[in-house]
């Protein structure tokens, strides 16, 4: 039996966007399953595979492993040739530190931002909390690159779980055009022409779920 990694709505399931792009990202073999998260049954159906009654969650025979951080280290384990993390001992501390700071932060841009990868990209003004968040990141995505991003566009010079770790941030970045400097555009340009990112927005943009509390143009929804 395969993994199955269990998701929410790919337009806007921001967590599950994360270890779904590490494991396309290291051509790992996975089968996905897509739960509308307000659909009545969300919680009742999450209930039979996570006490957290959240996703995403990981399902390989009996093991169920939720958390996209927790995810991700599972299968960096179980396919350690598939190097999800950069390979040298400095880069991956350091990518384990971005990814670590992303899981646990940025709790301001997430929730004025809401990850909405149909809306055209259409500005929003930032508060200065989210301003904070977003000159962090910018920060960190410099100094990474700048550190361990020689061989190639992205934060460690290959794609990473850290790049995956940051693709919803991407995504954020581009919907609610936000202003960045012209090495984060190109950065994100590298990110959103990834072939997990392509798979990962055709088919979000196939939903027709809409949910209005991830919408800030309610009762509008732009797309
Ligand atoms: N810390 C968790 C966050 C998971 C999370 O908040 N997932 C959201 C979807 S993106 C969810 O399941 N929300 C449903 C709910 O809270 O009822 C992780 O990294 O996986």
């Amino acid at each position: 039996m395969g993994l199955k990694l269990v998701i929410g709505n790919k337009n806007y399931s921001s967590w599950s966007m994360r270890p779904w792009m590490a494991m396309r990202i290291a051509d790992i073999p996975f089968e996905d399953q897509v739960i509308h998260l307000d659909d009545p049954v969300f919680k009742s159906e999450l209930a039979r595979l996570t006490p957290a009654g959240k996703v995403p969650v990981l399902i390989d025979g009996d093991r169920h492993v939720w958390e996209s951080l927790a995810i991700i280290e599972y299968v960096a384990e179980t396919f350690p040739d598939a190097k999800i993390w950069p390979a040298d001992v400095a880069a991956r501390a350091h990518a384990r530190v971005v990814s670590a700071e992303m899981h646990a932060g940025f709790v301001n841009l997430r929730r004025h931002c809401a990850m909405n990868m149909a809306r055209p990209p259409k500005r929003r003004e930032l508060t200065p909390e989210v301003q904070n968040d977003v000159a962090r990141i910018e920060q960190m995505w410099n100094d990474s690159r700048a550190r361990f991003g020689k061989d190639g566009p992205f934060l460690f010079g290959a794609a990473s779980a850290a790049d995956a770790m940051y693709a919803p941030v991407v995504s954020r970045f581009h919907t609610y055009d936000i202003a960045v400097s012209p090495d984060t555009r190109a950065y994100m340009q590298a990110v959103r022409a990834l072939p997990a990112w392509i798979a990962w927005e055709t088919a979000a943009r196939q939903e027709s779920w809409v949910l209005p509390r991830a919408e800030v143009d309610w009762p509008d929804v732009l797309r």
